[in-house]
């Protein structure tokens, strides 16, 4: 579905009076408003192909209607979401779920869509159709060097696939890890998932980076091979400059203080990026912002305060991906929601006084501490938000444009309501 331009101006043009006073408002309590927008119109986070689906439990699926059926449509669908907030300028493709085969059709979608392609990530925790060996007990963990060298080779050809679509990363997130005690020899384990991951990381290319996805259980519920950050920073310290750690929002034991995983892997120079989302138990993939809102604040706090520390580039110099997935939303509102809530949290994280921030941390002054991030979390910054869609063209408010535009609605017409995208 192509919109047309004027259908967003209608709508913006509608709203226009109400967004002034709101971003009138909002403006006379900011200092740096326009560095702040201007921060806000270039960032960018790319959306999972595997999102674009209605997700699933183990228990059921209930599929919903007019999804995407193969890439082409996928990318039509981050195209859209693009086109309504201008913040969701790259997609993230899942193989074999996507198999891209003709490229130069496929990154001319992408580019008349405005679209790149972000990281790609590989899979060996499912056996596919037609697959030799079995990843039932790990992959690049596995006893059988056989069984590695199947998941090294599949790993070795997604990055064939990311070089011809112009990606520049390859994520790995292994399920690899043990049911039972005595199952498995962890150092064993930790030493083949090591060579394994040396041999991809000599496939790279020179201008690549590889992503190592940690996650504390599931579907291995005793011991996982890749289980937390640090023996994920371990495998990136072992393999070298282009290994960087992942970090997924829900990947983590419960009350685990995300932020300040965060700030070290930052000032390691080993933040690869993140998986964002938000879970109330475990790897929910819920929407972003969804449950814990001032998590989300604190984690971008960190990362703009350590990111300006080491002079790094806000918008390219980490990766910004979400993986959230579920069974009830319609998954191009839901993937709305969490664009908004990052791009709050962001904003949010740009308007800290961090110099008042410093003073306050060097005098021990704790309570001033606290209400400098509060103040900040609890300033209501949607039209500085929406202020920055206006301004690149995009809608003032996406998800009402999405319902009163009827769009999931002319999807169904175009693709029919039995639709089943690929993925989780
Ligand atoms: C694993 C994970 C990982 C996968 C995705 C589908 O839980 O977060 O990133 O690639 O889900
Ligand atoms: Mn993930
Ligand atoms: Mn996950």
């Amino acid at each position: 579905m192509l919109l047309e331009k004027n259908r967003i101006a209608d709508f913006n043009a509608l709203h226009a009076a109400d967004h002034k006073r709101k971003f009138d408002f909002v403006s006379s309590e900011i200092n740096n408003v326009e560095e702040v927008l201007q921060k806000l119109i270039d960032f960018q986070v790319a959306i999972p192909s595997w999102a674009l689906g209605t997700g699933g439990t183990r228990f059921g699926r209930f599929a919903g209607a007019g999804e995407p059926g193969n890439l082409e449509q996928k990318l039509e669908d981050v195209g859209l979401l693009h086109a309504l907030n201008q913040s969701s300028g790259a997609i993230s493709l899942h193989i074999p779920w996507d198999i891209p085969e003709n490229y130069a059709s496929i990154k001319a979608t992408a580019a008349q869509l405005g679209l790149k392609f972000d990281a790609v990530n590989s899979n060996t925790f499912q056996d596919q159709k037609d697959q030799e060996l079995s990843y039932k007990f790990g992959s690049l963990q596995h006893v059988n060097k056989a069984v590695r060298k199947q998941a090294i080779d599949h790993n070795i050809e997604v990055i064939k696939h990311g070089v011809e679509l112009g990606s520049t990363a390859l994520t790995v997130w292994l399920s690899d890890g043990s049911c039972f005690p005595g199952q498995l020899n962890f150092r064993k384990a930790f030493q083949n998932t090591l060579e394994s991951l040396q041999e991809i990381y000599a496939a790279l290319p020179a201008d690549w980076k590889v992503f190592v996805e940690y996650k504390a259980f599931e579907p291995n519920f005793y011991s996982m091979t890749v289980g937390d950050w640090g023996q994920s920073l371990l495998y990136a310290n072992k393999l070298g400059p282009k290994a960087y750690t992942l970090v997924d929002l829900g990947h983590h034991l419960p009350n685990a203080n995300i932020e300040q995983i965060v700030a070290l892997l930052l000032m390691e120079g080993k933040l690869a990026g993140f998986h964002f989302n938000d879970s109330k138990y475990g790897d929910d993939d819920l929407t972003v912002g969804s449950i814990k809102p001032y998590q989300l604040f604190l984690i971008f706090n960190e990362l703009v305060e350590g990111m300006d520390a080491r002079g790094m580039d806000h918008t390219t110099d980490l990766g910004w991906m979400i993986d959230a997935s579920h069974n009830v939303k319609d998954p191009l509102e839901d993937l709305l929601q969490s664009v908004e809530a990052i791009m709050i949290a962001y904003a949010q994280a740009l308007t800290v006084d961090r110099k008042k921030l410093n003073a306050a941390q060097e005098a021990n002054d704790v309570v001033a501490a606290q209400e400098i991030l509060q103040h900040t979390f609890r300033t209501d910054l949607r039209a500085l938000v929406a202020e920055a869609r206006l301004r690149s063209g995009a809608a003032l408010y996406p998800l009402q444009f999405f319902r009163d535009q009827k769009l999931r609605e002319q999807l169904i017409k175009e693709r029919g309501s039995k639709t089943v995208a690929t993925g989780l």
